[in-house]
């Protein structure tokens, strides 16, 4: 027996005891030895893939307090954050990195030692009079190339809950793994509470990344996004693992698109948060394989895919019977479901956008809320948080898909990048080549901030990959990585960038939100080469004729000619602006920049100047077609 396992003993019960013994990884004792003594947890629990251990975490989630059994459906149940801790939250999260380290001014960093002795001064005595959770979880689909190890300790039942529901159970995997194997680690504390179980002191809330020893840090905060570490935290530190080894860690939904003759093809897509991405992949009649996180390797020279969860933690608002059949459906049925931060009125939840007129009071993450009610800077308190989320599994999706859990992943034919652009990218095009793809869509997408994460929105922001605020290698390193992947490919998956929200100048979409399914059908109509294309300077573009027949088949709406203008109009000074907001950025931000990437936008500068000079400003796509 080791002397980490030996110090545990007499916090764990025999069972969690022996649970711990079967795993042989010194280092996994060896962390949960010293969380539970920094912590000062009163005992730990050992989380098994039993299902009488998930059952008992759920069952105290319920016993705690942190989740409510206050909804009328069974299995359904109700978390609330605290009114400061709403979203993810960039300013209190960190990367520590040795003296004389510099990722990108872009990114929040912070000297290791320095954050090392603050986090773990906020984590002391955290745990005193509570239990120690501990979770095992597998990344990806077990005992494959692509699972990566990862273990959790937490005081928080409803943070062990929610990541039953979003990820594979990996504590099996724990036990047959060679001694040495690696793993990362999560150190979780909501630390104090107030009565209604939030945490309490959410200004000295800290999640801190120590690459340097595969550990993260989060103390006092509960939203999942800061708290479950196998969410945005482990992925961090992926990013930087794809990054050495040469493959891709990427916020990523993964979905199979139907075709003619019942033909599938798989394709990934990158939007931050908040624009479109688990719609996108929840379209009913195509299949959903993953919503958030992929990681995508290269496999006998093919792009091939794994959904690195098993779950949803989804944006409920706008959430509504005729948008999103499926997703509706699965919330309103038994089944097991964390609800966070909507209103419950009535044993009913209710969310923005839900399509049912909402109760003018009822409990919501404020506590009893009624109509009008401000907080203490005088603001409205609206009825449920614009960022109420659901947590379920994916298979409760009547169109998961059947690959989901493949060890080798699916083959990815198509990827799109798309971000909340008002002015300038047409909302659907295809790159002359995956560098030109992945620099003039992923490495510029540009988006304005949202609700989804703490702070100010609808600032327009450059969000490279929508992973910006995930990159833990300096940021041009990333953008290599990309570019290098594709070229070693044979079998190289087509880039296409997408706009959901382009506006005309009045402000309003020049898209609803169901148009989206059709950008899908075209893109895979491309990757088989059944539909054609017009050479515009940004990008190939679908021809009229070929949308029209979309819209009528996939959505059966008439598409006029004058849409069609009007969206897919090239937009020369809208471009050009962008380019060189993009351009500023690496200058300026990104010291490591790879040449090509300045290359390829000074192309696309020249192509549209070129166009500019024949066509105008405004040029219809029909000028381009020849
Ligand atoms: C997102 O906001 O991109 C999410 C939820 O997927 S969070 O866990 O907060 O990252
Ligand atoms: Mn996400």
């Amino acid at each position: 027996m080791n002397n980490y396992l030996e110090a545990l003993k007499w916090k764990l019960t025999k069972p969690n005891y022996r649970k711990l013994r079967d795993i042989e990884n010194p280092k996994v004792h060896e962390f949960i030895a010293k969380s539970s003594d920094l912590c000062q947890s009163k005992n730990v629990f050992i989380c098994s893939d039993d299902p009488k251990d998930i059952a008992y975490i759920r069952q105290q989630a319920i016993i705690s307090g942190e989740e409510k059994e206050s909804l009328k459906i069974k299995g359904h149940t109700v978390h609330f954050d605290g009114i400061n801790d709403q979203g993810r939250d960039r300013k209190a999260t960190k990367y520590l990195v040795p003296r004389g380290i510099s990722f990108s001014t872009a990114l929040n960093q912070i000297d290791r030692q320095k954050g090392l002795s603050e986090v773990k001064g906020l984590l002391m005595d955290s745990m005193k009079d509570r239990t120690m959770i501990v979770r095992f979880i597998s990344l990806g689909p077990p005992n494959s190339v692509f699972t990566i190890h990862g273990l959790q300790c937490t005081d928080s039942w409803y943070v062990a809950h929610a990541e039953d529901i979003l990820y594979r159970p990996g504590y099996q995997v724990f036990c047959q793994a060679e001694p040495n194997t690696q793993f990362l680690r999560v150190l979780h504390s909501s630390g104090k509470l107030n009565k209604s179980m939030t945490s309490l002191e959410d200004d000295n809330k800290a999640i801190y990344i120590d690459y340097m020893d595969s550990t993260i840090y989060s103390v006092n905060t509960q939203y999942a996004g800061n708290s479950v570490g196998f969410k945005k935290l482990a992925f961090r530190l992926a990013i930087r693992k794809a990054n050495y080894e040469g493959w891709l860690a990427e916020h990523m939904m993964i979905m199979g698109v139907h075709g003619p003759g019942g033909r599938k093809t798989y394709f990934s897509g990158a939007f931050p948060s908040a624009c479109g991405k688990t719609s996108t992949a929840m379209l009913p009649g195509e299949t959903i394989l993953g919503d958030d996180i992929a990681y995508i390797r290269d496999v006998g020279s093919v792009a091939r895919a794994v959904n690195v969860e098993s779950g949803i933690f989804g944006i409920i608002k706008d959430v509504n019977p005729k948008d999103d059949v499926s997703i509706f459906n699965v919330l309103n049925n038994p089944g097991e479901i964390i609800f966070s931060n909507i209103l419950v009125k009535n044993k009913k939840p209710y969310w923005l956008g839900m399509g049912t007129e909402i109760p003018e009071n009822g409990t919501n993450f404020s506590g009893e809320w009624h109509k009008g009610k401000q907080d203490k800077d005088g603001k409205e308190i609206p009825p449920a948080h614009k960022n109420a989320r659901y947590a379920v599994a994916l298979e409760a999706l009547d169109n998961c898909d059947p690959e989901i859990d493949n060890p080798m992943g699916v083959e990815v034919s198509g990827i799109m990048y798309g971000g909340r652009d008002a002015k300038a990218y047409v909302p659907v095009q295809q790159s002359f080549d995956w560098s030109h793809g992945i620099i003039s869509y992923g490495a510029s997408l540009e988006t304005e901030t949202t609700f989804a994460t703490i702070g100010k929105e609808g600032v327009p922001e450059i969000n490279i990959m929508s992973i910006q605020d995930f990159i833990s290698i300096p940021l041009g390193e990333n953008i290599s990585n990309n570019i290098e992947f594709g070229k070693r490919l044979k079998k190289v998956p087509i880039v296409f960038g997408v706009n959901y929200f382009l506006k005309n100048k009045e402000g309003q979409y020049l898209n609803s939100r169901q148009d989206k399914h059709v950008w899908i059908k075209w893109m895979e109509l491309r990757v088989h080469g059944e539909a054609g294309a017009i050479r515009s300077p940004t990008g190939f573009l679908p021809k009229y004729e070929d949308l029209r027949k979309l819209f009528d088949r996939v959505l059966h709406k008439e598409y006029t000619k004058e849409q069609y203008i009007k969206q897919f109009t090239i937009r020369v000074p809208e471009n050009l602006a962008k380019i060189q907001r993009v351009q500023r950025f690496y200058q300026e931000k990104v010291s490591d920049t790879p040449s090509e990437l300045f290359e390829v936008l000074d192309q696309q500068c020249k192509r549209l100047i070129k166009a500019k000079e024949k066509f105008g400003n405004y040029i219809s796509p029909e000028k381009f077609e020849w």
